[in-house]
């Protein structure tokens, strides 16, 4: 039987307790896009060339095709990759809009001011360059290289982050650490030994069951994770979604869980109170792999289905039945660890659960479940060592969030507070393709620390928000215009792909590699950087694993055999996990000798008072953040976010579908653009939802200018995971405002 939208409002109607939406096999789904491979241009004829999708960072690989005048037509997947097997998202396929927008930056950029303004003025690439490198002296003299730090995001950040070890500085953060996966690669460490790293190595096409929470596949388009989730379903796999909102995969589930907001926790204990009452865990897998089972079981021993019902508000026997679908799956069950995980600022603990969870039903190294991938091993070009900084940023707020593993974001934009006094100070800033204005939570704190800058340079393909509050602008050509390094990913099968430029950059745009390459010899740093054309590193790797640049345009990609063949594990053999106990900690040593909580607890988290809800945002499959909500192509399938509200509200406030209000946190922010309100059953009343990367305020951005809001203006209130530093975005609460006061 298909769910049905009437179904789901039969069930709506029942009380928001979970439910289950249908005991027979679901039909098969899959997203129309990634079913169908499009129209193909006659390979016999056309030009193509091969490239890898920056859209998003699954990377999928695909073929630029060009058409008879040698402009870009299409793009279309790789049949060999393994991250799309031949078909693109939408983001994808529209990828190619980036190379087209015509809001695109065309020229390198300097402040000026001028009659007490400040302006934009275009330079050339000689100016802009030598700006830069006297800056970069200037201010290692003055505070040292450690002081300037490097946020970015995207392939042609690697270059960036060569120059910068290069100049002295370690000070070097991505987003998609702090404000995306670090408590889950952290999580898992401290559990199994081993982060997950992208694209995760889930065995999710011969799973038996797949729990989702708050991970939602299918608006979030990672290409071979939802392929994968679309051939378990047509092979009968159990999907339980445990979401507040009824996201696209809760209508494809089995099970929805409509939890209330910030209580995932109690979920996650009671399903293992649960599952070891009953003894549903794999016993032997446990006793062999696991360590601080006692522990455990005393641990959770009250955090009952009845327990966590008070919490979470989902039913005693739904919390039951979904513990013993994921039994009777097992060992072929994923707990999906997610991705984007910063939520409350307890998402190490919530994710330390998650791994809890997969440990007891044994999934991790089991068919079905969580594999051991490999990936191709690229000798390094050759290059001089790196100097050795006096201070990273570890030693900002030294012993504050231990479990850090890679730099963090937030901890470098405190550093360059104008009211921070701690010894090692940032101060400038180099940001090259990520938004940080539109990615890093509490605007305010992030406008404040650029402002304090003595100098800032963005690097960017598109005028983005943060590029307003530069010194310098650099204007990079779009992936489709560039050499960039061979991606190599870990997978089933270790994989590498080739990205070629299709064309000449447009305007007076170029190569991230080409701009360090510059700057590094006005910087006495050019032997860091030792080739004329980035292609040559690329034919220099390849030729030493076998290959060649020649053989790579032709295919684009290569598998390249697994050197071990432990896809799974070998069940006669014993494991030694990279934890101290050389176990799965189920009980972290680790976490306990830090002052941790050694296993998870729930703890309560603020609530909204009367007339606030709650916002929660997430994906929409036609976009990735800011970074295609200008995108010509892309706007036409989306142009603007709207604010999911649920019918009770909406009659409470009468607020009329498609009308038009402002929002304001508890914090009293107002946005600065109105939105669109979507009266919907599918989410909570307690809550709200939007889409993020909308609402964008640089009018250079002529189709994203004002199209909707920017969850980002509403998200000040933050709160900071004490393991990881990561930054939880989901404490606001937003009311209405049908008019603004003037
Ligand atoms: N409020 C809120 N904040 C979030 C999230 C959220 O859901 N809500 N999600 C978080 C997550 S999971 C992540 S991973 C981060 C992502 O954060 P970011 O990576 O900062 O994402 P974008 O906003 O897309 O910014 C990317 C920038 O790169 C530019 N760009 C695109 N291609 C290129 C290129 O080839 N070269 C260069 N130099 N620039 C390029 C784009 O124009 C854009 O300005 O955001 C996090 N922050
Ligand atoms: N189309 C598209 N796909 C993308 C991206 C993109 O920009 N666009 N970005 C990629 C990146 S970098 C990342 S990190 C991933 C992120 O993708 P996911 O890991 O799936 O994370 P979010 O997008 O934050 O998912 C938000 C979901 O969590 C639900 N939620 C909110 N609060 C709670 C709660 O308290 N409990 C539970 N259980 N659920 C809650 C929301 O309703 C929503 O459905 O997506 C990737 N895929
Ligand atoms: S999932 Fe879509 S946007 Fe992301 S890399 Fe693949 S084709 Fe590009
Ligand atoms: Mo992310």
């Amino acid at each position: 039987m298909k769910t049905t939208r009437r179904d789901f409002i039969k069930i709506s109607a029942m009380g928001a307790g979970g439910v289950m939406l249908s005991a027979s096999p679901l039909l098969a789904w899959v997203p129309s896009f990634l079913k169908l491979k499009d129209d193909r241009p006659d390979d016999s004829k056309a030009k193509k060339y091969p490239n890898f999708c920056e859209v998003c960072f699954w990377n999928c690989a695909g073929w630029v095709y060009m058409d008879k005048d040698n402009k870009i037509r299409k793009i279309i997947g790789n049949d060999n990759d393994p991250h799309c097997n031949g078909r693109f998202c939408p983001r994808g396929t529209g990828g190619v809009g980036m190379y087209y927008d015509e809001d695109r930056l065309k020229t390198p950029l300097k402040r000026i001011t001028e009659n007490a303004k400040q302006k934009f003025v275009k330079i050339s690439w000689d100016e802009a360059i030598n700006i830069i490198a006297n800056n970069m002296k200037e201010i290692k003299n003055k505070h040292g290289a450690e002081s300037i730090a490097l946020f970015h995001h995207g392939s042609s950040g690697k270059h960036f982050v060569n120059l910068f070890k290069a100049y002295g500085s370690k000070n070097i953060a991505v987003p998609a650490y702090a404000q995306c996966k670090a408590p889950r690669e952290e999580a898992f460490k401290l559990t199994f030994g081993h982060a997950l790293h992208s694209p995760e190595p889930l065995d999710i096409r011969d799973t038996k069951c797949l729990v989702l929470i708050g991970s939602h596949l299918g608006e979030n388009m990672h290409n071979g994770q939802v392929q994968e989730m679309a051939e378990a379903i047509d092979k009968d796999a159990t999907i339980i979604t445990v979401d507040p909102r009824f996201s696209t995969v809760a209508s494809k589930s089995k099970f929805w869980l409509p939890i209330k907001p910030a209580t995932d926790i109690a979920l996650l204990l009671s399903w293992i109170n649960v599952i070891i009452e009953n003894e549903f865990y794999d016993k032997e897998y446990v006793e062999k792999n696991t360590f601080g089972f006692d522990q455990l079981k005393n641990h959770v021993k009250n955090f009952t289905p009845e327990w966590a019902y008070g919490i979470t508000t989902i039913k005693p026997e739904i919390i039951r039945r979904t513990a013993k679908e994921m039994a009777n799956a097992s060992p072929a069950v994923i707990v999906h660890p997610g991705r984007h995980v910063t939520w409350y600022g307890d998402d190490t603990q919530r994710l330390r659960a998650v791994a809890i969870l997969n440990a007891l039903l044994g999934s991790w190294g089991r068919r079905g479940g969580f594999f051991n991938p490999e990936k191709a091993k690229l000798p390094k070009y050759p290059i001089p060592a790196f100097p050795k900084p006096k201070w990273t940023w570890k030693d900002i707020v030294p012993g504050s969030y231990p479990l850090a593993s890679s730099g963090v974001t937030n901890m470098l934009i405190h550093a360059s507070q104008p009211d921070f006094h701690g010894k090692n100070k940032i101060k400038a800033w180099f940001v090259v393709g990520t938004n940080l204005i539109a990615t890093i939570p509490d605007i305010e704190k992030t406008i404040k620390a650029v402002q304090n800058m003595e100098f800032v340079v963005a690097v960017d393909t598109m005028p983005a928000e943060i590029t307003g509050y530069a010194d310098i602008v650099l204007p990079e050509c779009t992936y489709l215009e560039r050499y960039d390094n061979i991606r190599s990913a870990q997978h089933r099968e270790p994989n590498i792909a080739l990205r070629v430029p299709a064309t000449e950059p447009r305007w007076e745009s170029k190569p991230g590699w080409w701009m360090c390459k510059k700057i590094s010899e006005k910087l006495g740093l050019e032997k860091y950087f030792d080739y004329k054309d980035f292609s040559e590193v690329i034919d220099w790797q390849l030729k030493k694993i076998g290959s060649s640049l020649e053989e790579m345009k032709k295919i684009g990609v290569k598998k390249i055999g697994r050197k071990y063949d432990d896809l799974f594990f070998n069940d006669n053999e014993t494991h030694e996990f990279n934890t101290p106990t050389g176990k799965i900690e189920l009980y972290s040593t680790k976490l306990e000798k830090l002052g941790f909580d050694a296993m998870p607890k729930y703890k309560k988290h603020p609530e909204p008072e009367d007339g606030y809800y709650r916002l929660i945002y997430g994906r929409t499959p036609a976009h990735t953040f800011s970074r295609t909500t200008n995108n010509p192509n892309l706007i036409d399938l989306k142009k603007e976010n709207d604010l999911w509200i649920n019918p009770k509200v909406a009659k409470d406030w009468n607020i009329k579908n498609g009308q038009k209000i402002w929002l304001q946190n508890h914090q009293g922010k107002i946005s600065e653009f109105p939105i669109k309100v979507r009266v919907t059953e599918r989410i909570r009343w307690d809550s709200v939802f939007m889409a993020h990367g909308f609402g964008r305020t640089d009018k250079r951005l002529k189709r994203g200018y004002g199209a909707g809001i920017s969850d980002s203006e509403m998200i000040s209130d933050v709160k900071i995971d004490r393991e990881t530093g990561s930054t939880g975005m989901r404490s606001n609460f937003v009311t209405f405002l049908t008019e603004l006061q003037t």
